[in-house]
Parts: C-alpha cells; structure tokens; sequence
C-alpha cells in the first residue's frame, strides 16, 4: 500500500537535501539580499531532541520507511515518561514469555513493563508480549494519550482512542494503518507541543524539566517551526513552534535589522535556517538575513522577526503596539502601518437589489471597506464574485438573500471584482473597484 505520509516525508527531506546543498544561493524574486530557509521534517525535529534516536546509522529515509515495532513504541514511551534509564538497568528477573526474541537491554525494558502494569503495556495476553508485531496508530495514540497523563479505562475506552486524541489536537496519523518510523516521527512531535492532562504544561517542557531533553535542544527546537495563532487583540499572526509570538519592527528596511544592542535584549531574535511550516504558509516567504554583528535573522516577506523579552508563554502579545512601531507578524504580510491606513480610508458602502438589478452598476471602494447586500425583491438574489480566491473558492458570495435581507462584505484586496446573482445571472450583474 502507497503510504501517502512516509511519501510526504522523503519529499521534504528531499527538498531539505536540495536546499542545504546551495545554502549560499539567494532564492529568486526579491529575497535577493536573504538566503533560502529549507523545510524541516518532524523527522529532523525529533531527532535533534533526542527523542528519536534511529538505527545504528541514525534517523535516516530507510530507518524512518521501516514499519515500527510494539518494542520501539515501548522504549519511545518509556523515553517520553522519563523512565527509559531506569527501565534499561532494570533487574528483575520475571518477564514476558517471549521477551527472549530481544537484546539484553531491551530484555530489561520488557521485564520493567511488566513489572509496573500501571504503565498500561501488559502484553498481548497468555503472558506474551509480541515484541515484533507491527504497532497501529491507535495503538500508538494510546501510548501518547498514556504520556499526557490520561489513563485508558479511566480517561478514554482503547476502543475510542482515535476521537479521544482528536480531542486533544493529536491526528496526523489517525487515518494510517501499520505505522512506519516516519509516522512515529510525525505523532510524536505533534504530542510534544501538547499539553498534559494536568497542569498547563506541554510535553516537551516536562521532558526539558526531567533532563530527558536539553533546554537548548527544546529551544532550537521551538525556533524549528513557525505557526500560526489568533487572539482577538491581534487577529491571526505568526508564532514559533512553542507558541511565543513573533514581531516585526516597521523601522526595519526590507531585508536589514534596524534593532540592535539594548534594542535586541529587548527583542530578540528570531534564528532558523530551516523552518517547520502550516500549509497555509510559504516556504519562500521566509528567508535568512545576515545582521550587522554577523549573526542570523529569519525574516518573513522581507520583514526580520523578533520575539518579545516579556512574552514568557504562549499566547503572549505583550508587544503589539509597543511605542506603535512593534506589531505581532502577520501572515498577510501587510504591515500594520498599511492596515492602518486601510482602516482609515476604509468606509460602509450600500448596494441594493430591485428590480432584478444591482442599485451600482460600478462601485469604487477603498481597500477594507464593507459592501451591504440588501434585497428589496420578493425573489431571491445573492452576490457572488466572478474571481476566485486561493482557495478556489469565489472572494465574496453572499447567501440568497429573501426580501428585506443583508448581507456584509469586506473587501481588502485591490482589484476589479464582477460579480453575478446565480439565480439570475444573465440579467444580473455588476462590478466593483477596490481601490
Ligand atoms: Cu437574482
């Protein structure tokens, strides 16, 4: 069977490959004056905390096609509890009937399981443990679920773990059937960034307190990844991978750091070479700029990024608006100062249906402005742009309004829009100008 995620993960490190070995070539466009970011794997994330250790040769493509073991998620989730080292010195003598089938140490990584059933790995029944068999993704979110903190039986039924790990954002692999390394790789970062059951921490931080990952390991890996995150204050703006927001300075020139000593104490840098991203952001926006003092600085559509020294956790925005030159970085790329002046020019525009016609036959309105569709017919009509968004999807289509009904749009993109009603779009239609 075609395994559509280990596909997805050669093609990064493909991609990644490809990048790093013209790490000195500028991108194209105009990221003239930053180097290329290259895509990070949760494969490589992993394996730079120490969390996925691979075969002799370490985390390679072939370790990470190989189908994984119920012994590999045994040591995975005895590494995530902190108890891998203690589970490896263990003693005791009783053990699974075919733990036999494994290395010494392993041996002892068997017999500790079975030793501490309220670990949740009490073998397969009539005393055997299958060391071998292949491990299934409900399996293997059950022994994420059993990290967090939540107990099968008590928190969720096996039968139900898929939708419980749903719950808790856990699902990139739902949908797989016998795991590969590469799909462990992909859980198991998914589940670092979730929190525990308890408490308000992630994962990873209670790896960072239990010294199974370095605290620089977890930072390096935070800088890994760009996210996006909403609150009401900002709106939708960009994050690392633990969540803290990133800013943009608009005294910075395209490409080039105006901050610098006292300034970066304040707000210092964002650093990665190769980034982790959602799939609504681009690689190519991203970009690596070299400061004055000769260090890195990731920059997004030219702007450099910056975190904010009194954000101490996710969700923070303590800079947006500090002396009205430092804003949360937002995906759209429009610098506060543009969306400002939008908000400024931006007005409330009215366009009536009657008469099976729409009351402007052309409208101009500044970028920003809302358009209220109100229907005075007994017959239904509705808006709907003839242009399509990125998503395919037309930039604005109203429901089919009934008499006496609205419907808002807000326009922020500059352009030329027709639009039609679909019910009567030969005879109904109109244009309007964003300007
Ligand atoms: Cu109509």
């Amino acid at each position: 069977m075609m395994n559509k995620h280990w596909k997805r993960a050669v093609l990064l490190l493909g991609s990644a490959l490809t990048i790093s070995t013209s790490a000195n070539a500028a991108t194209p466009a105009d990221n003239s004056k930053a180097t290329a970011v290259a895509v990070k794997t949760d494969a490589q994330i992993a394996a730079e905390l120490g969390v996925l250790q691979g075969d002799g040769s370490g985390v390679t493509a072939s370790y990470l096609s190989q189908s994984t073991t119920r012994l590999q998620a045994a040591i995975l989730f005895l590494r995530l509890q902190g108890l891998e080292s203690e589970a490896l010195g263990f003693k005791g003598s009783a053990n699974f009937d075919d733990a036999g089938a494994v290395n010494e140490s392993n041996q002892a990584a068997l017999g500790y399981l079975k030793a501490n059933p309220q670990l949740g790995w009490t073998g397969t029944g009539a005393g055997r443990f299958e060391p071998m068999d292949s491990i299934t993704a409900q399996q293997y979110y059950k022994v994420i679920l059993e990290s967090l903190g939540y107990k099968q039986d008590t928190d969720f039924a096996f039968a139900d773990t898929i939708r419980f790990a749903e719950g808790k954002g856990l699902k990139k692999i739902a949908e797989e059937g016998n795991l590969n390394n590469g799909h462990i790789a992909t859980a198991t970062v998914e589940a670092l960034g979730a929190k525990l059951k308890a408490g308000d921490k992630t994962l990873l931080d209670t790896l960072v307190g239990q010294k199974v990952v370095t605290a620089e390991a977890a930072a390096a890996a935070a800088a890994s990844s760009v996210r996006l995150a909403t609150n009401d204050k900002v709106g939708t703006y960009l994050t690392d991978g633990s969540g803290k927001a990133l800013y943009t300075f608009t005294k910075d020139a395209p490409f080039q750091s105006a901050c610098k000593d006292q300034c970066t104490v304040n707000w210092p840098v964002f650093k990665a070479e190769s980034l982790q991203l959602p799939p609504s952001l681009k690689i190519e926006d991203f970009g690596v700029i070299t400061r004055e003092d000769g260090t890195k600085q990731t920059t997004y559509k030219g702007s450099p990024l910056y975190y904010f020294l009194k954000d101490t956790k996710a969700g923070d925005v303590n800079g947006q608006g500090v002396n009205n030159v430092w804003f949360a970085a937002k995906p759209e790329g429009v610098s506060p100062k543009q969306e400002d002046k939008q908000a400024a020019a931006s007005k409330e525009y009215q366009v009536q249906m009657a008469g099976f016609a729409f009351s402007a036959k052309e409208l101009t309105v500044e970028a920003g402005s809302k358009v209220t569709f109100t229907n005075k017919d007994k017959v239904k009509h509705n808006a709907v742009s003839d242009t399509l968004g990125d998503n395919g999807k037309p930039v604005f289509e109203t429901k089919l309004l009934g008499e006496g009904e609205s419907e808002t749009i807000t326009l922020t993109k500059p352009g030329t829009y027709t639009y039609y009603c679909a019910p009567h779009k030969a005879e109904m239609k109109a244009t309007i100008i964003v300007k």
